[in-house]
């Protein structure tokens, strides 16, 4: 006779990570563990299908290395020595350290940093949101992803809603825009796929040759200089106007301000662009007159040109290329971005939230570092976030960590590099031991993630733990003290068409469910324009390079003439989560310098040579891979890796530009940093 099974238990859930795919999963628990997690067969994205990332994310909740209890500093800050203490002790401890900071210096001296660790409504910060308002500590503008990308296209749309990725399938031209669909955003691909087998074609614009460019399905890659999209684009109206295939009627009703763009774009002949772009006239005609005729057109864009001086031009100049052409009229044609504001649009997202004293995230190391500010930070708490890995200019931001003055708490699944630096490490549960409400930014699905175990030793999810710390400071507003099935409630609580009919329970059953919003929708043409004047704007625009880039900087570009470009690049990375596990990694074990033979050549380097890449903000020793995959001038290194993947224990992120738009608002200019690489002598 066979052993008798023990019973098992399908609990549907979703995945957390800060991914456009948002996959939708079934965990099989068995006597209290779960055995097998898989992606759900039902969903229209996921199709049975996780990906090489989280494909072993059991491995990672049962991980030896998950921090387990609470844990005090007993060694030098970044030493990585701790010993236990109890939740009591813990809460205790920062309850009493925020509450005499706030009674001494001001509650402005307590700064809350938290990213995307999960993308969970929820687990993401709905009530740590609360509580930190309530205290009325400083905040961090969580503007490293994604903001200057919202804020490129809402420049011509006022709110800006996109196409529905998976109507991809009808369009006749899809550009790839600086997005490594293959990598980054692999559910999206069957619609690439589907739109590629019903004879469209495929365009990749990246300054690097990805594995998305490489793709067999992909009919041109254009290998464009980094940041110079502004003048590809203005040249490509130039030519579409030129060739008088342009409709006046979309522009007469539904634009402004066309006179002036055509004032722009008549300074930027292609010749001209071609020069600037390092792509040929050729190139840029054929490109101009397929996105403008081939229809339906549809451009794809994530993030991937946003992360400059100039990235909101470059994202706005994208947005405009549908506005002036009317392709949002076919469906499969428009701008198929973030998919998030529908979500945030559909639910009821808190929108009277007081006004907190507030930095950009990315210049995390200067405020850590800043002994004017009035009141100084004395306390940190991270959440989901891993800011020693994920922020530029890194060597700052571990001197802010450093600092003997300031109080650290870090609220983590596992010692990272900025844990270490923590003076109280919180263990945190994971996305299969809590509740959340999944959102996306990458279609349409809404999924509530159900827990299928309970919390692991003594983990605690994100939200209880910030309910105990506002009871230990003795704060009595019971909306710190909701439970999360009422804050998914709360969010589901909406009269929004969209989102109206979803309830809970139906979620609960069926594990996702589709946005109402109608199939086939099209943005700005089934619904107007939230700009003052209900059209699209148009208006003058003119490409500028960065400050950090050799056009921008030719004396520096004297001394540093690289240009070092820090992407994700790994499949099995997400952000930094995975950087310290070694089954993670890539074959080749550490992150490596991608340069161009010509380049490698002028510096006499060879495949495998160690060298050092530096510039005025640190300085890295890593080993060379010479390819052609970058063109001349630009070198890589991949992001996502921990400091002691490499001997200065740093990762790319030490040569990384944490300068940010001069209003404060947007990504900081992770692609754009000039370095030199020489060889270790
Ligand atoms: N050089 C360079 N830097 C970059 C980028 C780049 O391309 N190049 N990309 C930028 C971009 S786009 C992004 S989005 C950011 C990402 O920045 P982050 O959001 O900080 O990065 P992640 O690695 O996704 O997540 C950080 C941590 O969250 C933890 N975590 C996960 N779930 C939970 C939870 O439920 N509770 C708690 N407490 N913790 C949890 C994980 O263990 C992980 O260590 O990095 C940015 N930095
Ligand atoms: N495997 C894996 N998947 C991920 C992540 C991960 O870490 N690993 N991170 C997730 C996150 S947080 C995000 S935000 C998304 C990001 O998804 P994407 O936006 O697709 O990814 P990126 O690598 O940031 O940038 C995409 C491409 O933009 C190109 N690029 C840079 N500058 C320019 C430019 O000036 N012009 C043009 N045309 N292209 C340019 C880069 O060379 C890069 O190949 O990926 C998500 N998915
Ligand atoms: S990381 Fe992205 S692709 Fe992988 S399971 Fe999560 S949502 Fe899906
Ligand atoms: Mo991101």
């Amino acid at each position: 006779m066979l052993p008798e099974q023990p019973p098992t238990e399908v609990v549907r859930g979703a995945c957390h990570h800060d991914c456009p795919d948002t996959c939708a999963w079934e965990a099989t628990v068995a006597d209290g563990r779960v055995v097998r997690l898989r992606g759900a067969a039902d969903h229209p994205t996921t199709q049975g299908q996780l990906c090489p990332k989280v494909n072993r994310f059991v491995d990672r909740v049962y991980h030896p290395d998950r921090l387990l209890e609470p844990l005090r500093r007993v060694g030098e800050k970044g030493a990585g020595r701790f010993e236990p203490i109890g939740w009591d002790e813990a809460i205790a401890a920062i309850a009493g350290k925020l509450t005499q900071i706030t009674a001494t210096t001001g509650s402005e001296a307590i700064l809350q940093f938290s990213f995307d660790g999960t993308q969970g409504a929820i687990q993401k910060g709905v009530l740590a949101d609360r509580f930190f308002d309530s205290i009325g500590a400083s905040d961090i503008r969580r503007h490293l992803c994604g903001v200057t990308a919202w804020l490129g296209a809402a420049d011509v749309s006022g709110l800006p809603f996109g196409i529905d990725p998976e109507d991809l399938e009808h369009s006749r031209t899809v550009i790839l825009w600086g997005t490594n669909t293959l990598l980054t955003n692999r559910h999206l691909w069957p619609m690439i796929e589907g739109a590629k087998a019903a004879g469209a074609t495929v365009v990749v614009i990246d300054p690097i040759r990805t594995p998305t460019a490489s793709a067999p399905e992909v009919d041109a890659f254009l290998q464009i200089r980094p940041g110079t999209d502004v003048a590809l684009i203005l040249a490509m109206l130039n030519v579409m106007d030129r060739d008088g295939i342009i409709e006046r009627a979309w522009i007469d009703e539904r634009t402004t301000g066309w006179e002036d763009l055509r004032r722009s774009f008549a300074e930027m002949p292609p010749e001209t662009a071609a020069e600037i772009t390092g792509l040929t006239v050729p190139q840029i005609e054929w490109l101009a007159r397929t996105y403008a005729s081939n229809r339906p057109a549809a451009i794809r864009v994530l993030v991937g040109p946003e992360h400059r001086e100039h990235g909101r031009d470059i994202m706005r100049a994208i947005a405009l290329l549908p506005a002036v052409t009317g392709a949002w009229k076919d469906l499969g044609g428009g701008l198929a971005r973030s998919t998030q504001i529908y979500f945030e649009e559909a639910l009821s997202f808190p929108t009277d939230r007081p006004q907190r004293r507030r930095f950009n995230m990315a210049a995390l190391g200067a405020v850590l570092d800043d002994d004017d500010l009035a009141p100084p930070i004395e306390a940190l708490v991270v959440h989901n976030s891993n800011p020693a890995v994920i922020c530029p200019d890194q060597n700052a931001v571990v001197r802010g960590l450093e600092r003997e003055s300031l109080f650290t708490v870090v609220v983590e699944q596992f010692m990272t590099d900025t844990a270490r630096y923590a003076d109280i490490i919180l263990p945190a549960t994971t996305q299969l031991e809590h509740l959340d409400l999944m959102i996306s930014w990458g279609h349409l699905y809404l999924a509530l993630n159900q827990p299928a175990i309970p919390p692991r030793g003594g983990a605690l999810a994100n939200t209880e733990i910030f309910r105990r710390l506002a009871s230990a400071m003795g704060i009595a507003d019971p909306r710190l003290q909701a439970t999360d099935e009422e804050l998914v409630r709360d969010l589901l609580d909406t009269d929004h068409p969209w989102a109206a009919d979803i309830t809970y329970e139906q979620l609960r059953e069926a594990g996702w469910v589709r946005l109402n919003v109608p199939a086939g929708h099209r943005p700005y043409v089934d619904t107007v324009p939230a700009t003052d004047d209900g059209r699209l704007q148009l208006g003058s625009l003119r490409y500028r390079p960065g400050t950090e880039t050799p056009d921008g900087a030719p004396g520096v570009a004297g001394r540093y003439p690289l240009t070092l470009m820090s992407r994700k690049q790994h499949v099995k990375f997400l952000n930094a989560n995975y950087g310290g596990f070694a089954d993670h990694h890539p074959r080749e074990g550490e992150p490596l310098l991608e340069i161009h033979p010509d380049d490698a050549a002028d510096r006499k380097l060879v495949d495998g040579d160690m060298v050092v890449v530096e510039n005025e903000r640190g300085r890295l020793s890593i080993r060379t891979k010479v390819s052609s995959a970058v063109q001349p001038g630009v070198v890589a290194i991949p992001f996502g890796w921990w400091h002691g993947a490499t001997g200065a224990g740093r990762g790319v992120n030490a040569l990384t530009n944490a300068a940010v738009p001069s209003d404060g608002a947007g990504s900081a200019f992770f692609h754009e940093n000039l370095v030199e690489v020489s060889a270790v002598s």
